[in-house]
């Protein structure tokens, strides 16, 4: 049970939404312990950076173009597993086909505007908190560990 790091994205449709709290809760009611979280309007350099592997997709200019058009939450989660266990609390990219219970299942009904975005491996993780965080994250426990931790 590995103990992993991910990059979250809580992109500007959500906040226009008003469900930054709502996505945080859900991550932190799971148990993953926030170790980086900051309120920002990307560049373009730095969006294309982050989605680099979709330069090439027809999508690739309005993709960018809606991820720097106001504020996004960069998070950094920690906790086990919790590469896979984010894209799971996700849901698939497309909302109309995401379960009920996940975020994009409950609040999306696009592919484009589909509120958060999650590291989809631990070398996507690595990289992708390199772009968001190159000052570092914050190591700590959670008070709950002891209770919450998987055994
Ligand atoms: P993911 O966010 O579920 O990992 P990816 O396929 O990596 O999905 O795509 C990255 C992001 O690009 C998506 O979250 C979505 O915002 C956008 N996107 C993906 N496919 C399409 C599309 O077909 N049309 C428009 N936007 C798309
Ligand atoms: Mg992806």
């Amino acid at each position: 049970m590995p103990v992993e790091r991910t990059l979250i994205l809580i992109k500007p449709d959500a906040l226009q939404r008003g469900f930054a709290a709502e996505i945080l809760a859900r991550f932190e009611r799971k148990g993953l312990r926030i170790v980086g979280m900051k309120l920002m309007k990307p560049t373009a350099e730095t969006a294309g950076a982050h989605y680099a592997e979709h330069k090439e997709r027809p999508f690739f200019p309005s993709l960018i173009e809606f991820v720097t058009s106001s504020p996004l939450i960069a998070l950094a989660l920690e906790g086990d597993s919790a590469i896979s266990v984010a894209r799971t609390l996700i849901g698939p990219t497309d909302g109309r086909a995401a379960a009920p219970g996940t975020i994009r299942g409950d609040f999306a009904l696009s592919k484009a505007n589909n509120l958060v975005h999650g590291s989809d491996s631990a070398a996507a993780a690595e990289r992708e908190l390199k772009i968001w965080f190159p000052e570092g994250l914050i190591t700590w426990t959670r008070a709950d560990t002891v209770w919450a931790e998987p055994v």
